[in-house]
């Protein structure tokens, strides 16, 4: 039996989203992989992607709500990357045939006017870095057959990156309430989620927070003009070709985005 390290993790992760080939969890051969380790892998794929060309453009955070948690029963929130490659322009079809079997989740998205390093953020600091506050909408796709996985193999596979899109139009940070923000998801046309952002860890700015201070025990912080994903709100739904999923927040306006 083949050895499990970091190079090879990598390799098969990355294998699996460009050949749209879903697998068993790394866990399930790898039973010992811990969660530092499963970071380094992470750290290795962005690596892989910067080599190819992909630009970092922030971060995002995965299970931050119990609806998110409860769905992939995991309790603890983590931490991936973004880059330019995952950024749908609004109105952008989503390209269902490069991924493996997405699903549609709502978003509060911050872009950070200052850079925020750990250990130590808390809440407030967090939300004193931001510049501006958007609604948006993530793709997640799991490289794991069935959105199976434990948090190890999630934080190996980035947090399920797949695209994200999120309004031009964004509000100054300082006029909008994250926590009140609230939000109705539709799927084909037809409303199946409601959440508001006090559903993101009771605040998103402790989101943003706990992704500073994660990033910091690797010695790396979140930069000014980071685009930061604080968390699914709801459950995410799936999406296939001809799909319409919609979402509709108070302050942060509105998206739709179809599957082609
Ligand atoms: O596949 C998943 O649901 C894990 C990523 C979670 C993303 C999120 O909670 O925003
Ligand atoms: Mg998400």
């Amino acid at each position: 039996m083949t050895t499990w390290n970091i190079d090879r993790a990598a390799t098969v992760l990355l294998d699996a989203e460009d050949r749209r080939a879903d697998r068993e969890p790394l866990t399930d051969e790898w039973p010992e992989l811990d969660l530092s380790t499963a970071y380094r892998i992470q750290d290795e794929t962005l690596r892989r992607r910067q080599e190819r060309g992909e630009k970092i453009v922030g971060v995002k955070l995965g299970l931050t709500s119990k609806a998110k948690q409860q769905r992939m029963g995991i309790d603890v929130p983590l931490v991936a990357w973004l880059t330019d490659a995952m950024i749908l322009d609004p109105d952008e079809p989503v390209p269902i045939d490069e991924l493996i079997h997405p699903r549609v989740e709502p978003e509060i998205v911050f872009v950070m006017g200052a850079r925020l390093a750990g250990p130590g953020v808390t809440a407030d600091e967090a939300r004193a870095a931001v510049a501006q506050v958007h609604g948006g909408l993530e793709v997640i796709d799991s490289r794991y057959r069935d959105f199976r996985f434990t948090l190890p193999d999630v934080v190996a596979d980035n947090s399920s990156s797949g695209k994200f899109v999120m309004n031009l139009a964004g509000r100054p940070a300082a006029e909008v309430d994250a926590v009140a923000e609230a939000c109705t998801l539709s799927h084909g046309g037809k409303q199946v989620a409601t959440a508001t952002g006090a559903d993101v860890m009771g605040d998103p700015a402790a989101a943003l927070a706990l992704a500073a201070n994660v990033l910091a025990e690797r010695g790396l912080a979140i930069e000014p003009g980071w685009i930061v994903l604080t968390g699914g709100m709801t459950d995410a739904v799936h999406l296939v070709a001809g799909d319409v999923v919609r979402i509709d927040f108070a302050s942060l306006g509105e998206l739709t985005i179809t599957g082609a």
